[in-house]
């Protein structure tokens, strides 16, 4: 089969965001658009050359085309294998266990995420090396610069693979692999979890619903909810895969899973519920009459993480994302062990991990995992909060309820101002970072700022350096406000407005998030001029 060499031009805008390169589908399906920019992952990450290669997606609209572009380039560039989960499909974590299983030298994940599908949707690619880990932002530099340089790829024609097969096929000396894209993932999560005692808890009346939005994770909740671990078939709801997720967005969050959320508040609850995004790696995680914040879902499994096989007598260490909830920290503190806050961004997670300096992870975006992949992993929550409910025998609500009488109760909000001008954004950014030197010892509602910075982040593992991830000002233990700008949007800017408040112990802990958060925004509001600013009287989105 013939190899070419095409000539493309530049495309200056292929500039990876928090985690890969996310377009427009119109944007991706430009001629030579995504050979380009895999061109320039081949060329900037030669140890690809003679080794495997894994390929999957989030089963979205233009997927499969981009998975065959992917394979034929992969033989021009002369990798050695490329092994694909069937019909394309792989989460992101089950690829990065892949990559880790196999000994992979990377992994192309096609998805964009929780964000929609369909041809006027999104799509994306996320490139992932030797470990599991996303790539560094050293590399995804270089990947974007040599971008813009390309004026060659090179591609294979005419090759034919069956997706949908599962087995190996040999292509001009490269080997393709197709496998089963649950069965490595189920084997793993079945050693880190005690199934014996979840597969009792639904013998004994446990009721759970699962809903996968119709995303990747559909195929692996029905294998391991329903045939591994006995619960109805019924407990997991949007469990095909479709190629524009049904038409909604498999967004993970009290706005995009509403119907389950109402669910969950109703007479006929279940004892659990949660769902995922397109591309498995976000959770939600509700329990009867009860939103589990993403912060506190971090510091509740923190503290319960001993109890899990997988970990018992190893868990070394937790770290969240700068914007996430301080509640692990008290956590953390209580059991004596390292607390860490990175940059927004999986990746920054991946050398404290390695290092075997923390054990569990998690994002204020509804991300959490731990050492067994270097992602967050949307059924590992799932798994990991069945087993916390088995093991103590307690309803959900009641182990929050136990969580905040004893370290008090961190609540939190993130407020979302979508589709901004880049101007407005920035304007909004430099006025809040102009101001940050004048803020501390300022009072507000009785509030002191004792702290204000523009979040900067030395890995403590290889040095490395990143500024500007965000501005922050503390009120010292008592709250937070954070801004920072997305790095996931495909239109316009998004700027995120996080407002952390922690009540004590012995304080209100039951009260709905949003009230409790309404001085803190007004507080907010006064600092950043956000509303003022961008003519927005509200946010677009607040979860
Ligand atoms: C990606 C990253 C996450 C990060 C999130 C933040 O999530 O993998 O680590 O927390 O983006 O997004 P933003 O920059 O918009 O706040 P995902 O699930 O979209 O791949």
């Amino acid at each position: 089969m013939p190899t070419r060499e095409v000539a493309t031009k530049p495309y200056p805008d292929q500039r990876p965001g928090t985690a890969g390169l996310r377009k427009k589908v119109a944007v991706f399906q430009q001629p030579h658009y995504l050979e380009n920019f895999l061109q320039s992952i081949f060329d900037c990450h030669p140890s690809l050359r003679g080794a495997s290669l894994v390929i999957g997606g989030d089963g979205r609209y233009h997927n499969r085309d981009a998975i065959g572009t992917a394979v034929a380039m992969a033989v021009a560039n002369g990798v050695a294998k490329v092994i694909i989960g069937q019909g394309g499909l792989l989460t992101t974590p089950a690829a990065s266990h892949l990559i880790r299983l196999r000994g992979a030298a990377g992994g192309l994940i096609f998805t964009a995420s929780h964000n929609p599908a369909g041809p006027e949707g999104d799509f994306g690619v996320k490139f992932n090396v030797a470990g599991g880990g996303q790539a560094d932002v050293a590399l995804t530099g270089k990947i974007h610069a040599h971008s813009r340089e390309l004026a060659r790829y090179r591609i294979c024609d005419g090759l034919e693979i069956d997706l949908d097969r599962r087995g190996t096929q040999q292509v001009e000396g490269l080997e393709i692999e197709v496998v089963d894209c649950v069965e490595d993932y189920a084997q793993l999560m079945q050693k880190l979890f005690d199934f014996e005692r979840i597969r009792d808890w639904i013998k004994r009346g446990g009721r759970l619903r699962f809903d996968a939005l119709h995303a990747a994770t559909g195929p692996y909740a029905r294998r391991i909810l329903v045939e591994m671990l006995g619960a109805p078939a019924a407990s997991v709801v949007g469990g095909v895969p479709l190629e524009d997720f049904g038409g909604g967005q498999p967004d993970p969050n009290l706005i995009h899973a509403k119907p389950l959320v109402e669910a969950m508040m109703g007479a006929e609850a279940p004892d659990f519920a949660a769902a995922s995004d397109g591309d498995g790696d976000r959770n939600l995680i509700l329990g009867r009459g009860l939103f589990v914040s993403p912060g506190d879902s971090l510091a509740m499994l923190t503290a319960h993480l001993d109890r899990l096989p997988g970990y018992r007598g190893r868990v070394h260490g937790v770290a969240r994302s700068m914007p996430t909830s301080r509640a692990a920290d008290a956590v953390a503190a209580a059991l004596g062990i390292e607390c860490q806050q990175t940059p927004t961004g999986w990746k920054f997670f991946c050398n404290l991990l390695d290092a075997g300096r923390v054990t569990i992870c998690g994002e204020e975006s509804f991300g959490t995992g731990s050492d067994h992949v270097r992602e967050k992993d949307g059924l590992w929550a799932v798994l990991a909060w069945l087993n916390v409910l088995a093991v103590t025998g307690k309803p959900l609500a009641a182990l929050a309820a136990g969580h905040w009488h004893r370290f008090g109760r961190h609540y939190f909000q993130r407020h979302d101002y979508e589709n901004l001008s880049a101007a407005v954004a920035a304007q909004v950014t430099s006025a809040l970072r102009a101001q940050l030197p004048d803020l501390p010892r300022r009072e507000f509602s009785g509030l002191q700022v004792t702290h204000a910075e523009d979040f900067a982040y030395v890995d403590p593992i290889d040095g490395s350096q990143i500024e500007h991830q965000g501005l922050v000002v503390t009120f010292g233990e008592a709250a937070r406000i954070v801004l920072r700008t997305s790095g996931t949007g495909t239109e316009g800017a998004t700027l995120r407005l996080y407002l952390e408040r922690c009540e004590p112990r012995d304080g209100a802990l039951e009260r709905p998030a949003a009230e409790a958060l309404a001085p803190l925004a007004a507080i907010a509001e006064q600092i950043t001029r956000i509303g003022e600013l961008t003519g927005r009287k509200n946010p677009n989105v607040a979860t």
